[in-house]
């Protein structure tokens, strides 16, 4: 028997473009995903199953075996840490940057500085870089509604069309890093299921490739 493989993809918005990169190495899942409260899907292949996750969940799964390989973005791996994980391709989807933000116009801070945030290791990271002395608050969404309520000074978020910022009386300040979505594989995996995994890593290259 074929060794099993199992792909971990990220649900929400990351998810409607993977599908067709993934049609295009040829795995195709059983059934409709989006229709499905299923978590687990088989696909045409009798050795190949996609589990559907949150995005913040898939480097752990792939990093402890869980899932072989995954789709994740940038963002969710500068913050997990790459412990255990090849990245092998950038699948130049669902581009966005992250960027630090205040108020439109604000003055600069002086001293420590407040800034709220999802994801609190990149951000200590990219302050520590700059030598920056900054108190970290940990928020799980909604973060432009920190600088408005006084919560913090900056936030540091995700940022696409810069409609939520604006929207909000915000401006983007930093630029922290280009973000896309990237395939990650388990580095026991690629070991052990180096055979499985090479012609999906090839595909998805070529379908990257073509796009351009
Ligand atoms: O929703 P959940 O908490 O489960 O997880 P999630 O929010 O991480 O998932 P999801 O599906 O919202 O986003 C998954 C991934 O998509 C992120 O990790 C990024 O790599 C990527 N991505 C691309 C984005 C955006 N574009 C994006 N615009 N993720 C979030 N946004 C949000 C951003 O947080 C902000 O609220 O959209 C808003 C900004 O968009 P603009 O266009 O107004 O600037
Ligand atoms: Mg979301």
């Amino acid at each position: 028997m074929k060794p099993q493989l199992t792909i971990a993809l990220s649900k929400g918005r990351i998810l409607k473009e993977t599908l067709p990169l993934l049609a295009a190495a040829d795995i195709v899942p059983a059934e409709d995903i989006f229709s499905s409260r299923k978590l687990i899907f088989d696909t045409n292949h009798d050795h190949i199953k996609l589990v559907v996750i949150r995005a913040t969940d898939v480097p752990t799964y792939v990093e402890y075996g869980g899932a072989d390989m995954g789709v994740a973005g940038k963002d969710v791996l500068m913050e997990h840490g790459g412990a255990g994980l090849y990245e092998p391709l950038d699948l130049e989807i669902a581009a966005c940057r992250l960027m630090v933000a205040g108020m439109k116009d604000a003055a600069p801070v002086e001293g420590r500085m407040k800034v709220a945030t999802k994801f609190v290791n990149l951000t200590r990271e990219y302050f520590a870089r700059q030598g920056r002395q900054v108190d970290i608050i940990k928020l799980y969404g909604a973060m432009e509604l920190a600088p408005i309520m006084g919560l913090a000074d900056r936030i540091v978020d995700i940022v696409d069309t810069g409609n939520t910022l604006r929207a909000n009386g915000l401006e983007p300040m930093q630029h922290i890093a280009d973000i896309s979505s990237r395939l990650v594989v388990g580095q026991p995996s690629m070991k052990m299921k180096h055979a499985l995994i090479q012609p999906i890593l090839d595909q998805l290259q070529l379908a990257i490739d073509r796009r351009r």
